[in-house]
Formats: C-alpha cells, sequence, structure tokens
C-alpha cells in the first residue's frame, strides 16, 4: 500500500511530464508506481491522461502548438507503455470481439488505445486497425471476423462526418452487429441522429456499455436460435 502523499505525488509527475513532454520523466514515475504497486489503471487516467487535457487546453490557449502536442504523446506513450501490462484484469462475466479504429483523415489514436487497452484487461477480442483507416475497412474486418461491436473513434469535427459512412453501411450488410462511436466532437446526440447503438464519454463508459451491448446481442441471437428450433 502507498500512502495518500505519495500517490498524489507520482499522479504530478506523470501529469507534469505529459504537460512539460518530458518522456525520461514519464518513464520514471511510471516505473516507480509498478515497483510500488500503485494501481496502473489511476496512474493512467488520473497522471497521463489528467496531462493531455491539459495540454489540449493549452493548445486551445495558443500556448501549445502542434510539435508540443507530438511531443507530449510521446512522453504520454512512454509511461503507458510501462503502465499497460500492469492495469488489473477484469472479469466482468461477459467477453466479446471489437473492431477498432480512427475514421479516415484522423491521426488522433491516445483516446482509441485507451478504449482498446479497456477491452483487452476484460479479455475481449481485439482486432485493431490503427489510425486513418479507410472507411471500407471497418465493414470489411467486421464481416471477415464477424465481430459482436465496431467502435469509431475522431477526434475532429471534418472526420466524424466519416462514421455516418460507417454505419450505413454496416447496418446494409450485417443488421447483429453493435456499433458505439466516440471522441471529442462526439455526443449521444449524433450516436442517435446517425444510428449508432451508443456512445461513450470515455473509456471506462465504453467498456461498461460494451458489456451491455455484447450481453443484449448474445442474448437476441440465442432468442434466435430457440425459435429456430422450435
Ligand atoms: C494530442 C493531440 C494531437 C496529436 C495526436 C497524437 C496522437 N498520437 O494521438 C497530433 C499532434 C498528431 C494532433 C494533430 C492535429 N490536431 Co490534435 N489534438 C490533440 C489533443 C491536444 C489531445 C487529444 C488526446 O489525445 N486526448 C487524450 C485522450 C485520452 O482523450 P480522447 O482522445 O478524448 O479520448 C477519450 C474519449 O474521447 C473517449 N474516446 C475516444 N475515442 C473513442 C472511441 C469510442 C468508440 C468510444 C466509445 C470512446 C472514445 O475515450 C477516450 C479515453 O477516455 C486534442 C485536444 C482535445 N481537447 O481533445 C487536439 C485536437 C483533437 N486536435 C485538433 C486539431 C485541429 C489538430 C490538427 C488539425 C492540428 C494541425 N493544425 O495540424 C492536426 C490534425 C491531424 C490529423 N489529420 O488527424 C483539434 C480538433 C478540432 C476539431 N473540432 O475538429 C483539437 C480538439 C484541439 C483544438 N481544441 O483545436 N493533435
Amino acid at each position: 500500500m502507498i500512502t495518500d502523499e505519495k500517490r498524489q505525488e507520482l499522479l504530478d509527475r506523470l501529469r507534469n511530464s505529459v504537460i512539460q513532454y518530458d518522456e525520461d520523466g514519464a518513464k520514471e514515475a511510471s516505473n516507480e508506481v509498478v515497483e510500488l504497486g500503485m494501481d496502473a489503471n489511476d496512474a493512467i487516467f488520473n497522471g497521463l491522461v489528467s496531462g493531455m487535457e491539459e495540454v489540449g487546453r493549452l493548445f486551445e490557449a495558443q500556448e501549445y502548438f502542434v510539435p508540443e502536442l507530438l511531443m507530449s504523446a510521446d512522453a504520454l506513450y512512454a509511461g503507458l507503455d510501462i503502465l499497460k501490462p500492469h492495469v488489473k484484469q477484469l472479469d466482468l462475466g461477459v467477453k466479446g470481439s471489437v473492431v477498432i479504429g480512427t475514421v479516415e483523415g484522423d491521426v488522433h489514436d491516445i483516446g482509441k488505445n485507451i478504449v482498446k487497452m479497456m477491452f483487452d484487461v476484460a479479455g475481449f477480442t481485439v482486432y485493431d486497425l490503427g489510425r486513418d483507416v479507410p472507411l471500407d475497412k471497418f465493414v470489411e474486418e467486421q464481416l471477415k471476423t464477424d465481430s459482436d461491436l465496431v467502435c469509431l473513434s475522431a477526434m475532429m469535427t471534418t472526420t466524424m462526418v466519416g462514421m455516418k459512412k460507417v454505419i450505413d453501411d454496416l447496418r446494409a450488410k450485417n443488421p447483429n452487429v453493435k456499433i458505439m462511436i466516440g471522441g471529442a466532437p462526439v455526443s449521444s446526440d449524433i450516436a442517435g441522429k446517425w444510428g449508432a447503438d451508443g456512445y461513450a464519454k470515455d473509456a471506462n463508459n465504453a467498456l461498461k456499455d460494451a458489456i451491455n451491448m455484447v450481453s443484449s446481442l448474445k442474448k437476441m441471437k440465442e432468442e434466435a436460435e430457440a425459435r429456430k428450433k422450435g
């Protein structure tokens, strides 16, 4: 067990290393988190991700520009690489399969990778298409893998419109798939309007909603099977 003071110190160091794009600092603090047995999930969300939120604010205030964003992303990833293997596995009773990626034209992948990490720790099978993914690729991969869920990430108003095409194409090709969308410009209103099954504002909610969606999908499939048998 670590003290509240030590926890806070490490969270501050993780957060500041992202803000100050200090890759070595992120690695050192992350290694200390692991050595002390601190909760890796806590360190990721309340340390690294919290730092990136501040970086976003500094970008909006025109104190930071694209080069700073890139270096902050490097620091975040340096910490994440160390912490990710130590996030506690979860057994939530349901394990599904998911195709995930950031849509065409959009290279933001930190949020998508954090959502992916939550699916990994819950034991889902994850087909990660990466970032800047051609829209047709989502449909192709879902049909190939017969995944329960397709998760689309977009961080820009210009790229999020691509989600609508993926949703329409998936609906036309396969009624038995759940679609979840997310990313900073997305909202539950948009998800509703475009016919997605859901929207989640962060990775923890994404996993919670995914569990519900996969459960209802499996139930639907079982009922259809039972009807067929008569
Ligand atoms: C880091 C960053 C970058 C980095 C990305 C590095 C990387 N590897 O990802 C770089 C430098 C590459 C970058 C580039 C650009 N960026 Co940028 N970037 C950001 C920044 C500061 C942080 C994003 C981030 O990583 N946040 C931390 C993560 C953890 O949070 P998140 O992504 O929101 O993800 C969480 C949730 O959204 C959700 N979620 C995410 N995806 C999904 C998916 C599903 C299915 C679900 C359920 C949930 C979910 O869960 C996640 C975890 O909890 C944001 C600012 C912001 N406020 O978001 C701008 C921002 C997204 N960028 C912006 C812009 C304009 C650009 C550029 C055009 C800048 C330029 N002039 O070149 C380019 C575009 C490049 C491109 N073609 O994609 C704008 C977009 C504006 C808009 N509305 O369209 C923002 C909002 C900044 C701003 N306020 O203007 N950027």
